[in-house]
């Protein structure tokens, strides 16, 4: 909680500590209550920084018990504890040993950051800003220490003790409580520190690293959890395997420990040594989770672990260089993800992340460049912009470079940084180097927001069989940055005959055809490019495996579908369809033909998708499914959210009866799928016939029964929860039935009943507003719960459109009223609520007056924290 106008952090005022610390030597006396937390600091004047300045520690929510410099104790004549809760000592030796002795309160610790309980067990919290709510300390990344933790814990409550780093010793005090004491050899930043201190299970397995080092694997979770870590296991060691291979990177310590928390406010956390997860990210059973589920926990469990190097071992000079390793990490797991199975469908879901989530963000109010510029709070800046788009950065670096190239430059960061505090300039310096290319202009990525929108036009001259592309770019203003510059754009490329067949290329200049993809780079508001030997006008086929995060638009119809039939690029083949459905779902809403047919050309696109689906499931499943009302809401000027459901509902419906016996034939062939297995092709399968489920149960009664039926049925999570979302759209008693059937099964499951709330939160009928409000009185609703809050309230506002805006304003007042209500408990979770209100400036009139009035309404309430001040004060500027 802070005064209501906070201060803001600006990029360019970063100055170098005026203090290092060496070493950290941490004894934690843990007690719900009253934890009492001595630590040893090692100072030395930076030889970089102010030699003047006074030493600044950190400190929030802090009882200070002791002070002792040099082994005396300091009078308060030594220091000053500021209102923004930091300690000051002035006169300092250069070097020097402190001690400092502070009290906390984990059982009160609501905002889930720095040290908190869980189901009666301890864990921290400490990026980014956490770790001054448990000592006082220089809070920053560019101070990197090695720690010593002992922690000491009643061995009945705690009889787990960890921390980063190796455990070197433990042991039983005199008066029976017990302890453990770890070392982490490696220096690091504080908000890499972590404490884990209970009652949990470890399931256990070791990894051999190529040079033989042996790492004993643990994954710590709660009895009865033992049965859920196969897949959390597996995706660590392929991600230990992977990182060896792809990058030659090794893991560095002799322990890797993950534990589990069910309150956690993001999806983990890349603490040295011991990564803490949040369960959503660790448990699975065929018959608990889905197969996104499965897929959620390889990628985030890859992506942790790769912090290890990107993030760990070289870290952020300062919070503004997040995305160094964001983006990066991101890249990494993305990667990772498209080796370990389909690389298209792999890159298909994460441009549809990506245009979900950043495309919106860097169109609306809280538009911000990847590295921004100033902030209030900087936890709000753990966004898609930081991370999706500065994952697409790095893309566009490896596939300018090439992978060979562009691991050397990876090779060159890593050499030259190895245990540093870094900024962005030096990764993409370091890339620059080792990779052999000039990426000057390339920075301006990092530093412009806004998404740049690319439009083309062609000449063909028949005479000379010259065709020429021309590309423009051009970038909107966003908040603060009315001007823009042309970016360079990497655009990978290919040429298709009339036939559909794929064509060399020769570039005018060039003195031989090339076969295949190429990459023009775009660098100039408008570019030519002249392509030689083409008698007739080819087909150009841009962007494939979207080789940028640019949206490319003013592609005819006609066009999108030769493109969505016949290029060699799976992305550019789906994204055509993509865009084609959206282009008649638009027509349809803008003509208010309400009522029409399904496009004829669109009914046989599906036909032959389904035709062809045995051979790629996976693919089909994507390409079948018509875009989000969300993802056409982002392409309309002014949103119509009712319009987008009638129609994309009719086209689904009218799509449902023209194919309904393909979608049936496909649906059986697909029944029996044998016994459970997630890799692509089952999970693909599952998909595909989930697909035509859906479209069935559109098409007529019968699709009803057979969701039931399936329901009934189900032997898995995905098939059981695919059934579920049909009937919860339906007015009917087998979603009464089954939705009670399912919360009798699984009252027990917390990240099942997650499930069971989100599914009547993002449920199309028209009173799932009031469904939502009795859903957050139910008794087993709990406002302190970021999982639960997420699966209700954050599944109705982000992801059901229509509801959320019903045109009563209902749906924003609800919003608000848990914004306001959680914003005291956890600002860090309140305030990521509050996004969707942000975007009223898209909505009509009506709709964006009530928007307006809920974000006033919140801005008015009395201590809000500053992260939800900042959310809400840009939201309405
Ligand atoms: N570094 C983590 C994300 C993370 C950030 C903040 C947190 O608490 C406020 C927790 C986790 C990651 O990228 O996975
Ligand atoms: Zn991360």
């Amino acid at each position: 909680m802070t005064e209501q106008t906070p201060r803001e952090t600006r990029r360019t005022d970063y100055r170098p500590p005026a203090f290092l610390v060496d070493t950290v030597a941490l004894r934690f006396e843990l007690d719900p209550q009253a934890t009492v937390v001595r630590s040893r600091l090692t100072l030395r004047r930076n030889p970089q920084g102010d030699a003047t300045a006074p030493l600044r520690l950190d400190g929030e929510a802090l009882v200070l018990l002791g002070l002792r410099l040099d082994g005396k104790a300091l009078g308060a004549n030594r220091y000053a504890l500021e209102t923004d809760g930091s300690l000051v000592l002035p006169d300092l030796p250069d070097a020097c040993v402190l001690e400092v002795e502070t009290r906390i309160a984990p059982e009160a610790n609501t905002e889930l950051s720095g040290l908190y309980t869980s189901g009666g067990a301890f864990f921290t919290q400490c990026e980014a800003e956490g770790f001054r709510r448990i000592t006082y300390f220089p809070d920053r990344p560019d101070v990197m220490a090695r720690y010593t933790t002992t922690v000491v814990a009643d061995r009945a409550r705690c009889p787990v003790l960890l921390s980063n780093g190796n455990r070197t010793d433990a042991g039983t005090l005199p008066d029976g409580r017990h302890f453990a004491t770890w070392v982490d050899p490696h220096p690091k930043p504080s908000y890499l520190f972590a404490l884990v201190a209970g009652d949990l299970l470890a399931v256990r397995d070791s990894f051999t690293t190529r040079s033989g080092r042996q790492v004993a694997l643990a994954i710590w979770v709660r009895r009865g959890d033992e049965t859920s870590c196969d897949h959390a296991m597996q995706s660590l060691k392929q991600s230990m395997a992977w990182d060896e291979r792809v990058f030659g990177l090794e893991y560095d310590l002799d322990e890797f420990n993950i534990a589990a928390v069910s309150d956690f406010n993001m999806g983990a956390m890349e603490n040295k040594g011991l990564n803490v997860f949040n369960t959503k990210y660790v448990l699975a059973r065929p018959e608990t989770a889905t197969d996104a589920d499965y897929d959620g926990i390889q990628r985030v469990i890859a992506h942790e672990y790769f912090h290890n190097w990107t993030g760990n071992r070289v870290t952020c000079r300062d919070w503004f260089q997040l995305s160094l390793k964001e983006g990066l990490t991101v890249f990494r797991d993305q990667q990772f993800g498209a080796d370990m199975g389909s690389a298209a469908v792999k890159r298909i879901v994460d441009v549809r992340r990506l245009r979900a989530a950043q495309f919106p963000e860097d169109d609306g109010p809280l538009a911000h460049p990847v590295r921004p510029d100033s902030y209030l709070a900087i936890d709000n800046f753990y966004t898609p912009t930081v991370y999706e788009k500065g994952a697409e950065i790095c893309r566009m670096l490896y596939r300018m470079l090439g992978p060979d190239r562009f691991r050397r430059g990876m090779d060159t960061y890593i050499g030259r940084h190895d245990n540093q505090a870094v900024t962005i300039e030096d990764f993409v310096r370091a890339i620059s180097d080792g990779g052999g290319m000039d990426l000057t202009l390339f920075m301006r990525w990092y530093s412009q927001a806004g998404t740049p929108e690319l439009t083309i036009s062609e000449t063909h001259d028949p005479a000379t069989g010259r065709w020429t592309l021309t590309l423009r770019q051009f970038t909107r203003p966003t908040p603060g940055q009315a001007e823009k510059q042309p970016l360079p754009i990497p655009i990978a490329m290919g040429l298709l005959g009339q036939d559909g067949t794929e064509l060399p290329t020769r570039l005018a200049g060039e003195t031989e055809a090339r076969p295949g993809t190429r990459m023009l780079l775009l660098t100039e508001a408008e570019q030519d490019f002249v392509f030689e030997d083409l008698p007739a006008p080819p087909v150009p086929s841009l962007l494939r495996g979207f080789s940028a995060p640019v949206r490319l638009g003013g592609i005819s119809r006609e066009r999108l579908r030769f493109l969505a039939t016949h290029d060699t690029d799976p992305f550019v083949r789906w994204d055509a369809g993509q865009h084609y459905a959206t282009a008649l779902m638009l027509e349809l809403i803008a003509g208010r033909a309400h009522d029409a047919e399904p496009d004829e050309g669109l009914v046989a696109a599906m036909a032959s998708l389904l035709e062809g689906a045995d051979a790629d499931p996976e693919f089909a499943a994507e390409a079948l499914a018509l875009p989000s009302e969300s993802y056409v809401a982002d392409q309309m000027k002014v949103v119509d959210p009712e319009a987008i459901h009638a129609v994309r509902q009719l086209l689904r419906r009218g799509l449902g009866r023209r194919l309904a016996a393909r979608f049936r034939a496909t649906y059986e062939r697909l029944t029996d799928t044998g016994p459970y297995r997630i890799d692509g092709r089952a999970s693909g399968q599952r998909a595909l016939r989930n697909t035509c489920l859906a479209y069935l149960a559109l098409a007529g009664q019968d699709g009803i029964a057979l969701a039931k039926a399936q329901f009934d049925a189900a032997r898995n999570m995905t098939d059981a929860l695919a059934a579920l979302v049909v009937l919860a759209a339906t007015n009917t008693p087998e979603r009464d039935d089954a939705l009670a059937a399912f919360h009798a099964r699984w009252r027990g499951d917390e990240l099942v009943l997650d499930k069971w709330f989100s599914i009547q939160a993002t449920s199309p009928r028209p009173q799932t507003v009031e469904d939502v409000r009795r859903l957050y009185r139910h008794p087993d609703f709990d406002l302190r719960n970021p999982n639960r809050v997420r699966a209700l309230v954050g599944a109705f506002s982000a992801g059901n459109q229509v509801r959320f805006h019903d045109a009563s304003g209902a749906g924003y007042r609800f919003l608000a009223d848990t914004v306001i209500a959680l914003d005291p408990m956890n600002g860090q979770i309140a305030s990521r609520l509050i996004n969707p209100l942000g975007m009223w400036r898209r909505q009509d009139a009506a709709r964006g007056a009530l928007m307006r009035a809920e974000l006033e309404r919140v801005l008015a309430t009395p201590k809000l924290s500053r992260l939800t001040f900042e959310k809400a004060s840009k939201a309405l500027a």
